[in-house]
């Protein structure tokens, strides 16, 4: 899989892909990256990739052409590939897992970071497949979503994760959340281990672990005990 991140700011995207599952990815398997600065794209003597908004209004957009010129190259450099191309914004569509698991099985991936007031939104129409949003919040600039998508796809190709954590048993998968987890010392401080843990019986361990997550996304997620019921993927154990 190729990564390609078009960006006015490559030094936050680089300094993180060289570590911890960025790196793997590249490593075990086989993802390339490619940030390319928006400037090297802008056709101008300045350098400039962003100006005032037509009509009116406070705020700079980022001008068309540096998005079209580096498409263009990806294009090239890509020729009879699909290309996906994710414009991360507070307008997208909500960043969930069954989109992360889609995005893990493209072979080319096109990153468009935005930032001050926006991009011309001819290069939306022209060229974004997706336009995806990681919350209800309104960030800077679209460089820390692309790394929280990013992390989050890489994940799901085949080979990135060792099977001991693998993807396949995420929170989300089934649409409940994790539930606690505990390690040595069985007591510290006064606090204790849950008994349940430490007496070696798989099977009551098994059902104490389904009735945690249960109760806690019941807790805190009603919308997602709600689907997980509906999915039948509650494992008969409602606490
Ligand atoms: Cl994807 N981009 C920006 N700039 N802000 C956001 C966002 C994305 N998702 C939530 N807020």
């Amino acid at each position: 899989m190729k990564i390609y991140v078009l960006t006015a700011f490559p030094e936050i995207i680089k300094g993180c892909l060289d570590i911890s599952m960025y790196k793997k990815a590249q490593e075990r398997a086989g993802v390339e990256y490619k940030i390319w600065d928006l400037r090297d794209f802008a056709n101008n003597k300045h350098r400039q990739i962003d100006d005032t908004p037509y009509g009116g209004g406070t705020g700079m957009v980022l001008k068309p052409e540096p998005f079209f010129l580096s498409f263009d190259k990806i294009k090239e450099e890509n020729a009879g590939e699909k290309i996906r191309v994710i414009y991360p914004s507070p307008q997208g569509k909500a960043f969930n897992h069954d989109m992360a698991v889609e995005f893990s099985k493209e072979r080319v991936l096109v990153f468009f970071c935005g930032h001050y007031k926006g991009v011309d939104e001819r290069v939306i129409e022209a060229l974004v497949t997706d336009e995806v949003s990681i919350g209800d919040y309104v960030l800077t600039g679209g460089e820390l979503p692309a790394l929280v998508i990013i992390d989050a796809l890489i994940r799901h190709i085949p080979g990135v994760l060792h099977s001991y954590d693998s993807a396949k048993t995420d929170s989300f998968s089934d649409n409940l959340l994790e539930g606690p987890v505990y390690t040595k010392p069985a007591e510290y401080r006064g606090l204790k281990v849950p008994e349940v843990l430490l007496s070696g019986n798989h099977a009551l361990v098994k059902e104490w672990r389904q009735k945690q997550r249960l109760e806690r996304t019941k807790e805190r997620r009603k919308d997602l005990y709600e689907k997980a019921l509906q999915n039948n993927l509650s494992g008969g154990c409602h606490g």
